[in-house]
């Protein structure tokens, strides 16, 4: 069939589809996530035969998701390909998504034509696709012109991943892929970027001022953030910690860049640490939502102000971040390896700890936290309780500190949050910034692809739901994936009735004693039903061990969770007593 050939490595002439498919592999890209279809079919085929890894999802939006894991991952943008309209629409959540998490990504659609587009003359899937991205993304560019493909993918690449990493779209409409021209013209045409994301070396008055600062405090905290986690300066941060002798706090995908039994870890510490910090130096993590924005009782002080005993560092690429909750004393921008690397060498053997008091106090909460925690995990309630069940995945992430942990839902994410321990960095992918469901699979599959190790998905069963029909995909690729749905029949727990009284049940709830290790089963893997620890720890050790695609249907007490886990105090109810 012509429509799958290319042309040929000495053909005189060259085509749109050759060109893209040389641009991005000139690049480094190996992989594409995306789902086939009019105009992009056939580019996806000839990607194959050029030697991209081409994986295909059920649903864009996944595509897109993993995408921007693997852009987390690699330091390389994913790149995601839809077909138009529907398709791109279907990986535009992907898109923004990446773009709030500061992931590199790049959503490439196919689009219909512009002539007919621009007078609204009602093209297949017509959309101008270019105008609805660009508010999502960090940039957005078309190309009209084969000759001008080099010169599109370079960009893209460029603004995906220099400064804040973030999500790209690139337009390609149907005409572009069969366009030919001079193939030495067109191998000119393709530029390979040199130094995508360049270091951004900080300015020394700003370490000094940011290293006076650390050195005078009593209190002092680093917190680590996502941006850590992507910045890859993993031995330098860990070495900050330790001579420093400061205690930490990761986010949650921070979790693991140092291990999480690591003596200086303040996690089980949390709330005591963040109220009583006098100075707090953030390395890649912004002041948002998830650390009420600097303010209020979590950080000592009285609602909507801050408090005035406390002081921050921030360590940012983006300069725009700085004092856009509160004051920052002392900023510091560049890249992280680059800042890290640069305090570090401000830091000499004179270097005085902090006070015991404020470390030893630490050091006693957490021992009183950690062996309430412990307490907790050794009881066998029936059925299994959110901890009991994640007692049995912190023992075997423990066991393969090499496992890449995903994990969504309400209460199914705050409790494995805090009780599975990550041991390494980058191990830990979850709901992020915007607190997304519909992540899983998209990173699952990410995640096996791109480190080819054990993935364990931890996954509420409405979580679950938003991506469940790539468990096919992940099937399809028998990829080394462990999902397990933690099934207390509904959103939050399975208990709610219908205010009205009718039959219908309650928003929340679903079919009771669902059965979602049957639809791995439906495709070829493993499926798992486990109502007890033991159960569960079987065939979770064999999962891994094994590498098949595994579900595990863990049956949950219907009556454990709460109201959406812990942020119920964001629900507009909750909102309003408070006032
Ligand atoms: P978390 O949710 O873990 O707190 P955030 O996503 O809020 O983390 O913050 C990540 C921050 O890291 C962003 O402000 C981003 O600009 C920054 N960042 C990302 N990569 C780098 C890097 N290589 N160097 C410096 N800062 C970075
Ligand atoms: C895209 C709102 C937050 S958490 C959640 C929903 C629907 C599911 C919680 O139930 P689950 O977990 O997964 O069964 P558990 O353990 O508490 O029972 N749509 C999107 N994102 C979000 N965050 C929501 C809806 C939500
Ligand atoms: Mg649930």
């Amino acid at each position: 069939m012509s429509s799958q050939t290319l042309p040929a490595d000495d053909a005189p002439q060259t085509d749109g589809f050759r060109l893209v498919i040389d641009a991005l592999k000139l690049n480094g890209i190996d992989t594409v996530f995306g789902l086939p279809g009019i105009p992009i079919t056939d580019l996806t085929r000839k990607m194959q035969a050029q030697g991209l890894r081409v994986i295909s999802f059920r649903h864009e939006q996944h595509a897109g998701n993993a995408a921007a894991a693997a852009g987390f991952l690699t330091q390389k943008p994913g790149i995601c390909l839809t077909v138009s309209a529907p398709g791109f629409l279907n990986g535009l959540t992907a898109l923004a998504n990446a773009t709030v998490n500061c992931f590199p990504m790049i959503l490439i659609s196919g689009s219909s034509e512009r002539e007919v587009v621009d007078l609204q003359q009602g093209d297949y899937e017509e959309m101008d696709q270019l105008a609805i991205a660009k508010p999502l993304c960090k940039a957005a560019f078309r190309v009209l012109h084969a000759q001008d493909i080099g010169v599109g993918v370079a960009r893209a690449i460029r603004a995906a991943l220099s400064g804040r990493p973030g999500g790209v779209y690139l337009d390609l409409p149907a005409k572009l892929f069969s366009q030919s021209m001079d193939a030495e013209a067109g191998r000119k045409s393709l530029i390979e970027v040199v130094d995508p994301a360049p270091r951004q070396i900080p300015a020394p008055d700003a370490v000094e001022r940011a290293l006076a600062l650390l050195e005078g405090a009593k209190r002092p905290l680093i917190l680590l953030g996502k941006g850590a986690a992507y910045a890859q300066a993993d031995a330098d941060i860990r070495a900050l910690v330790e001579k420093t002798g400061i205690p930490y706090l990761p986010m949650s995908m921070a979790k693991g860049l140092l291990p999480d039994n690591h003596a200086l870890s303040a996690s089980a510490a949390r709330s005591h640490v963040l109220a009583e910090a006098d100075v707090v130096m953030l390395i890649g993590a912004r002041l948002n939502w998830l650390l009420s924005h600097g303010k209020g009782k979590t950080w000592g002080a009285d609602k909507g102000t801050s408090n005035k005993n406390q002081q921050f560092i921030q360590i940012d690429i983006a300069p725009t971040e700085i004092d856009s909750n509160v004051a920052i004393a002392a900023p510091l921008i560049g890249d992280i390896g680059s800042c890290v690397s640069a305090l570090l060498a401000g830091i000499d053997a004179k270097w005085a700890k902090p006070p015991a008091e404020w470390t030893g106090g630490i050091a006693e909460r957490k021992d009183k936290n950690l062996s309430k925690m412990a307490a907790t995990l050794e009881l066998d309630p029936s059925p299994m309780s959110f901890q009991s069940a994640l007692a049995v995945i912190r023992d075997q992430v423990k066991a393969r500190p090499d496992a890449i942990v995903v994990n969504e839902g309400a209460n199914t994410l705050d409790f494995a949050r805090s009780i599975v321990d990550m041991y390494e960095p980058r191990k830990r992918l979850d709901v992020g910034t915007w607190g997304i469901m519909g992540i899983g699979m998209g990173f699952a599959v990410a995640a096996a692809v791109t480190t080819g190790k054990p993935v364990i998905a931890i996954e509420g069963d409405s979580a679950f739901g938003f991506s469940g029909m790539e468990v096919e995909t992940i099937c399809r690729y028998n990829l080394p994936v462990c999902v397990i749905v933690f099934n207390n029949n509904g959103i939050y727990r399975g208990t709610d009735v219908n205010l009205g009284g009718g039959a219908d049940v309650a928003p929340t709830v679903f079919v009771k004693n669902a059965r979602y290790d049957k639809l791995m089963e439906a495709f070829g893997g493993v499926g798992v039903h486990a109502t007890t620890r033991e159960e569960l720890r079987a065939a979770l050790t064999e999962a891994v061990a094994s590498g098949k695609p595994t579900l595990i249907n863990a049956v949950i007490d219907e009556a454990a969770g709460t109201e959406s886990g812990r942020i119920t105090s964001l629900n507009p109810q909750a909102a309003a007593k408070k006032k």
